[in-house]
This record gives C-alpha cells, sequence and structure tokens, in this order.
C-alpha cells in the first residue's frame, strides 16, 4: 500500500497537505548531491545556516503557497508565522525543513519535521490534527500521525512511499539519547542520567534530533535536550521540533515532558520558543517528572 491510498479516509484539505510535502520531501532526496556547504546566512537563533537549509526552506514554502491548502506556514528558518490569504483552506502547518542540517556535511541521517493545525499553529501540541516527518537516512522515510496510529513509509525505486510499517508502538528499550553539556547538567536531570546508566542504558546520539527520536521511536528509552546551566528552555524549539515530534512518540503510546508537564499542554507564547525536552517510553518520562518533584520539595 502507498502514502496516498493509506490517506484516503482523511480529510481531503490535510491528505492533499501531506501528499504535498511528500512530493517536496522527494525532491529533497534528490537536492543534498548538488547543494553540499555553507550559505553566508543565518538563521534566526543565530545558527550558520547550510545551502540545503536555505534551499529546503524556500522549496517548502513556495510548494505550499502554490498548493493553496496552508493558511498559516511557520517555518523554524523564518522568524514569523506566513499568512497565505488565497489560501483555500484553514489549515496552519510548523516546518523545520531540514532539522540536524549541521550534520550534512558528515552525511549523518537529517530530515523534515511537519506540525499540522487546523487555524493558529501557535496553540498547544495536544491540539494538533496530527504530525509527519521525513528521515533522509540509508533510506528516505515518511512516519505520519493523524490520531489513528503511527504509520511509517519508505520511498522506493519507482519514487513511492511504501507502507512499512502500521500503527507503530514504542518498545521498552534501553538507550538514551542525552542532549547538552554532562558539566552543566541541573541536579535533577543530572539524578536521572546517572540513574539511567546505572540500569545499564546504552547511549545513542548523533546530534540530529529527527534521527535520534526516530531510533527512540523503535526502540525505546529516552531522548533529552534539558534545561542546563546557562539555559534554563534548553536548546530544543517547541514549535518546530518538540511539539511535533512528541505528538508522534506520545501517539505511539510515549510521551513526551519539558521534565516537570506534559509538553504538549504548553501554549507556545512566540515562535522561537525554545523548551526542556524528554521524549520516550511512559516509565522514563515519569522517572524525570518524579525526580523534578522530588527536587523541588
Ligand atoms: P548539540 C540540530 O542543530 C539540533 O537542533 C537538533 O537536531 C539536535 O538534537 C540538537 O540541535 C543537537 O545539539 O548541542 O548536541 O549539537
Amino acid at each position: 500500500m502507498n502514502l496516498e491510498t493509506h490517506l484516503s479516509e482523511h480529510d481531503e484539505d490535510v491528505k492533499q497537505v501531506i501528499l504535498h510535502v511528500s512530493e517536496v520531501a522527494k525532491k529533497i532526496s534528490r537536492g543534498f548531491a548538488t547543494r553540499q556547504g555553507v550559505s553566508d546566512s543565518s538563521n534566526i537563533y543565530g545558527e550558520r545556516q547550510v545551502a540545503m537549509d536555505v534551499w529546503a526552506d524556500e522549496l517548502l514554502i513556495s510548494e505550499l503557497r502554490g498548493s493553496k491548502l496552508v493558511r498559516h506556514l511557520a517555518s523554524e528558518e523564518q522568524p514569523d508565522v506566513l499568512t497565505f490569504e488565497d489560501s483555500t483552506s484553514d489549515l496552519g502547518l510548523t516546518i523545520d525543513p531540514l532539522d540536524g542540517s549541521s550534520l550534512i556535511g558528515v552525511n549523518l541521517a537529517v530530515g523534515t519535521i511537519v506540525g499540522i493545525y487546523r487555524g493558529d499553529v501557535l496553540s498547544p501540541g495536544e491540539g494538533m490534527l496530527g504530525a509527519m516527518y521525513v528521515l533522509y537516512g540509508p533510506l528516505t522515510t515518511l512516519t505520519y500521525c493523524l490520531r489513528e496510529g503511527v504509520h511509517e513509509f519508505a520511498l522506493d525505486d519507482n519514487g513511492d512511499f511504501v507502507l512499512q510499517e502500521e500503527n507503530i508502538v514504542i518498545p521498552e528499550g534501553k538507550i538514551y539519547a542525552p542532549g547538552a553539556l554532562r558539566r552543566d547538567y541541573l541536579p535533577a536531570h543530572r539524578g536521572f542520567i546517572e540513574r539511567l546508566e546505572a540500569e545499564g542504558y546504552k547511549l545513542r546520539y548523533s546530534g540530529s534530533f529527527v534521527a535520534d527520536v526516530h531510533q527512540i521511536l523503535h526502540k525505546g528509552g529516552v531522548f533529552t535536550y534539558p534545561a542546563y546551566a546557562g539555559s534554563e528552555m534548553g536548546k530544543l524549539r517547541l514549535l518546530f521540533e518538540a511539539a511535533p515530534m512528541g505528538f508522534i512518540v506520545s501517539q505511539a503510546g510515549g510521551a513526551v515532558s519539558d521534565g516537570r508537564r506534559d509538553l504538549l499542554t504548553i501554549k507556545p507564547e512566540a515562535v522561537s520558543q525554545r523548551v526542556p525536552v524528554y521524549i520516550g517510553g511512559k516509565r522514563e518520562i515519569t522517572l524525570i517528572e518524579g525526580m523534578h518533584k522530588e527536587n523541588t520539595s
């Protein structure tokens, strides 16, 4: 079964926007070979953009504007939410065009992350219609969830996204992907990491959020980019990274937290809002939230 068939029961505009993103993703997957190197620009977070960042962002914005399927579009590479007045739909999308792009130069897996809303994208993630991500690795895979299971497709030789796994459920597993520097850990987080290590969790961290979370979704465990000394909000963006990937893992039976509460209950105050992130199995999320409660009582 291919992606279009699998989406057939969903609202037409939602189905079409996912298919549209999937077609752009095919172009992005072919674009790496001829767009290596850095650009001379930086994003609003002061991060140096690579050539693919700029190109993928421009391509997605142009294609989604032209699709007339999207009214509100927020991109991690843009300072403000874009509004397309001539849209025939009221969908709102958040996009991280190429998460992990600093790793393209060393040929590690990177990805495109999309959050799908009805209306305003500055809403808590718990209200999303759905989310999807494309992972550009040895295979180009597309994973989506519209509240009826988490499903993964792989791009085949004919250029079709073909179903690989349906109704994915996060297993129990002993992998942890610990972002930030150990020397900067805050007390509760330090205790959490030491507990996982004492229980024999294996460290698996590539520096690419979408790839690292994809691994946790399929093998279990936890990804974290915590609050740390010097940044109480951590590094990752709520709107573009934590909420959409957290939505997918939550829908697969896992959970997502800022360390104290369900991250999907947080209303973004700005597109650039950062948030401490814990994404993974319910056991690990319950553990860190308990440690934060103990640490503040
Ligand atoms: P660090 C990539 O720049 C990113 O936004 C995420 O994809 C990734 O999880 C994180 O930053 C890596 O950050 O500090 O480990 O390089």
